[in-house]
């Protein structure tokens, strides 16, 4: 039976929940058919700490795709990020109060990576079931683009056979009620939405470039 393993970020910031592992956590177990299986597991959002626990995940359960999700506060579509960049530089301390600035993720990886999950499918597919999303070509500097990073290292150096890639989501609505004009989407749609990118990763190729 494929694997999929569906990350999410504890509340980070503030917050009570994060989008990215009410999420994540709704599809654990769910059963795409028989020979499918969704597992997710919840990352620290701590920078040391995310990358041990994902490893771990991913020997434990050795995954045909990997779809990490995280919170992207402020926008209005989902966001289905082609680039990992190996650069730090965390705006706010981690939930452990590490703060790391102008540094790398990898001290002996490239620059950066691209996502091998078929992205501009995966993007047909969302907008045929009308579902707001775009190509995003920065996932930041913080902790996501930092697990994103240790994601696609270790897929290049161990795992090669993995597809895997992130994507940032919006608010829920109940995270915006006391933040005036800020975007969300229903927990709903955000749901079938990763429904779509599992489907559509296990399904077709990681994006192929022209060349
Ligand atoms: N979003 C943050 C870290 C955890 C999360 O859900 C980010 O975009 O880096």
């Amino acid at each position: 039976m494929a694997k999929v393993l569906i990350t999410g970020f504890e509340p980070f910031a503030g917050e009570s929940i994060n989008t990215s592992w009410q999420v994540a956590n709704a599809l654990h177990h769910w059963q795409l058919d028989d020979e499918v299986s969704v597992v997710a597991q919840q990352l620290p959002c701590v920078f040391k700490q995310c990358l041990l626990s994902l490893e771990q995940a991913i020997n434990q359960l050795k995954p045909a795709v990997v779809i990490m999700l995280g919170q992207a506060g402020g926008c209005a579509q989902l966001q289905l990020e082609k680039i990992a960049s190996n650069y730090i530089d965390a705006h706010i301390a981690d939930n452990a109060g590490q703060q790391p600035r102008n540094s790398l993720t990898a001290s002996h990886g490239p620059a950066a990576y691209f996502s091998n999950l078929p992205l501009h499918a995966s993007l047909n597919a969302l907008q045929l079931q009308h579902i707001p999303a775009q190509l995003s070509l920065s996932a930041g500097s913080y902790v996501c683009n930092h697990s994103f990073y240790g994601l696609m290292h270790l897929i290049k150096n161990q795992y090669a056979s993995i597809k895997g890639g992130f994507i940032h989501l919006p608010y829920l609505p109940e995270q915006v009620i006391h933040k005036p004009n800020t975007p969300s989407m229903a927990l709903t749609t955000l749901i079938s939405a990763v429904q779509i990118v599992i489907e559509t990763s296990l399904q077709q190729r990681p994006d192929q470039l022209v060349t």
